[in-house]
């Protein structure tokens, strides 16, 4: 593989959480040149360069070391995390900073007609998500069995369609929850989006230009306040 001297940042290209990854960088002083074809795109004024994925990827990008920094959301890093550490993986990575976007909550959602008084009322039930690790590691927490349904996308019609009792999905404003007859029982994990670091040390001009970049943030974050 190819090495450079510039700093390689993983962000996702479409989505929820690009265009405020693309404005955190502007507002830290970085220059792009953004091309919405282009997988790569380079700062003008520092040796930066950022490649633009679908969310999913960028935690294994930075946990291969691929990449030296990663925007992502906790929800998907920690999904990653657990998924490869029961695989028997050993990972590691470094959380640089909670950024202020990409805030959303994991929730249980039921029927809306369905009586609940606990998460016991959800023994051996069966729940469609496409978070799994994070949903067992909840479920076994609370000593409570359960059955999966794994879904990608379209979870929230799961239950009307016969597929599964209940949901485990990200919520921001509950308005899809609503629109589909179901309402939020349990939240499991609270995500906000944030900048990762790979482990594997960086040599020490890369590394001043993480940690200036860093300081900006925390000006930036400071300013929003
Ligand atoms: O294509 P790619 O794989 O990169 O994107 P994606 O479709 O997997 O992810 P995307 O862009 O939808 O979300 C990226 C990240 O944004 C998530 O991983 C979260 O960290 C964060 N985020 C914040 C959310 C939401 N809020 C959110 N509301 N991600 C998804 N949703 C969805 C949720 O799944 C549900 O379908 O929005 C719906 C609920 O929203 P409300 O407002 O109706 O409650
Ligand atoms: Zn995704």
């Amino acid at each position: 593989m190819m090495t450079n001297n510039r700093i390689r940042i993983a962000m996702q290209k479409s989505g929820r959480l690009s265009q405020e990854s693309q404005a955190l960088l502007k507002q830290c002083g970085v220059k792009i040149n953004w091309n919405e074809q282009r997988l790569i795109a380079y700062a003008e004024n520092m040796p930066l360069e950022i490649l633009r994925v679908r969310d999913d990827d960028i935690p294994g990008l930075v946990f291969d070391g691929v990449v030296d920094l990663g925007i992502i959301g906790e929800n998907v890093l920690e999904e990653e995390e657990l998924a490869r550490t029961s695989a028997g993986e050993q990972v590691s990575y470094k959380k640089l900073r909670r950024l202020d976007f990409g805030g959303c909550r994991l929730s249980i959602a039921l029927p809306r007609e369905m009586p609940y008084q606990s998460i016991q009322d959800l023994n051996n039930a069966r729940i469609a998500t496409s978070y799994p690790n994070l949903l067992k590691r909840y479920m076994q927490q609370q000593g409570v069995k359960f059955k999966n349904c794994l879904l990608t996308g379209s979870v929230e019609v799961a239950p009307s369609a016969g597929l599964a009792t209940a949901i485990c999905d990200l919520v921001s404003s509950g308005a899809t929850l609503e629109a589909n007859g179901l309402r939020e029982v349990e939240v499991i994990y609270r995500s906000k989006s944030c900048l990762i670091q790979r482990a594997l040390p960086l040599d020490e001009e890369k590394q001043a230009l993480v940690d200036r970049l860093l300081t900006r943030i925390q000006g930036v974050q400071q300013a929003n306040e």
